[in-house]
């Protein structure tokens, strides 16, 4: 057979965007992960399973903005699917913009239709709504502010403040102001979240039991004329790029702070907007006290296909692995 028509591996995939930001569903193809637990299974996937991620998230087959979402069977089976999503850096916690991308290709597939449907992460369970016009409502796990108004010296930058919060991944909040957190303004921003991070580290701040901070939000609210207020932020991920979407689990740490703060009661909408100017609309209950947001928010369908893998291609697992 000549070697352009031989094949190593084939993995099927959708893809979709979510308010902007990427998702890249993995149906098969994948060796499968051992574990008992999905946070077990992530554990595999960075320990001995990490070129499998380069490949499907790296260049030439994706790129540094891609988030991708492998469905493995759930442990629980009252679960429609378990999840374990990872990016260009790495594995992530939870993903809100993710889920909505996968609901809306299980939806694309024919495999559920709307209603309420359980998916298991590596973090919890969450609970995704696939609303009859096409919007999907996460309810996350439970967020929560950890640290309030942590200052750190950051170098050309000075001393920023700002909090630690969960919201299915760990974010530094930082407010800045009125800072309108415009496409023009990208350099900038990034070379800004990318310095209070390695400050962070530098300084030894981190999550709950020592967890690296990997995602720094910036937040503004703009005011038009009319006194009205728009919320924006930008949120720089893991791998050095910036969330094209206003981030599900940004949303969710950032909902944790305005309910410890008393500056948002319970079911009262929250219009998250990103540095694109996509929206999510976030609320939160409290369940025994603890901060249950719920994210809403639209994917839409890009590109469904294979990934191929021929034998001796230099970049097979991806550029740089
Ligand atoms: O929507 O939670 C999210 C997310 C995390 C990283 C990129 N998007």
């Amino acid at each position: 057979m000549s070697p352009a028509a031989q094949v190593l591996h084939r993995l099927r995939f959708v893809d979709s965007h979510s308010a902007g930001e990427p998702t890249r569903v993995v149906l098969d193809g994948f060796p499968e992960l051992p574990g008992e637990t999905l946070a077990q299974q992530r554990e595999a996937l960075s320990r001995d399973f990490d070129r499998w991620r380069t490949l499907v998230n790296l260049e030439p087959r994706g790129n540094d903005v891609l988030v991708s979402a492998l469905l493995v069977p759930p442990k629980s089976p009252d679960c429609v699917t378990g999840v374990i999503y990872f990016n260009n850096a790495g594995p992530l916690g939870m993903c809100g913009h993710g889920t909505m991308g996968v609901v809306t290709t299980l939806a694309y597939l024919g495999r559920i239709g709307p209603g309420e449907h359980r998916i298991e992460t590596p973090v919890g369970v969450v609970t995704a709504t696939l609303h009859e016009d096409g919007r999907v409502s996460v309810a996350n796990v439970p967020a929560y502010r950890h640290l309030k108004d942590v200052a750190v010296t950051v170098d050309g930058l000075g001393e920023v403040r700002g909090d630690v919060a969960w919201g299915g991944n760990w974010f530094y909040l930082v407010d800045v102001g009125e800072r309108a957190l415009t496409l023009d303004d990208i350099p900038a921003l990034t070379d800004e979240t990318l310095r209070i991070r390695r400050a962070l580290q530098e300084a030894g701040v981190t999550g709950k039991d020592g967890a690296e901070i990997d995602h720094i939000e910036l937040f503004s609210t703009v005011h038009n004329r009319n006194g009205g207020g728009v919320h924006r932020n930008f949120v720089m991920c893991p791998g050095g790029a910036y969330d094209r979407s206003p981030c599900g689990t940004g949303t969710s740490a950032k909902l944790a702070c305005l309910a410890a703060d008393g500056g948002l009661r319970p079911g009262e909408v929250w219009r998250q907007e990103s540095v694109i100017g996509s929206v999510f609309e976030g609320v939160y209950s409290l369940n025994d006290g603890q901060v249950q947001p719920v994210i809403t928010g639209q994917a839409f369908v890009t590109a469904q296909g294979e990934l191929i893998v021929q034998p001796g291609d230099p970049f097979a697992w991806g550029i740089g692995v």
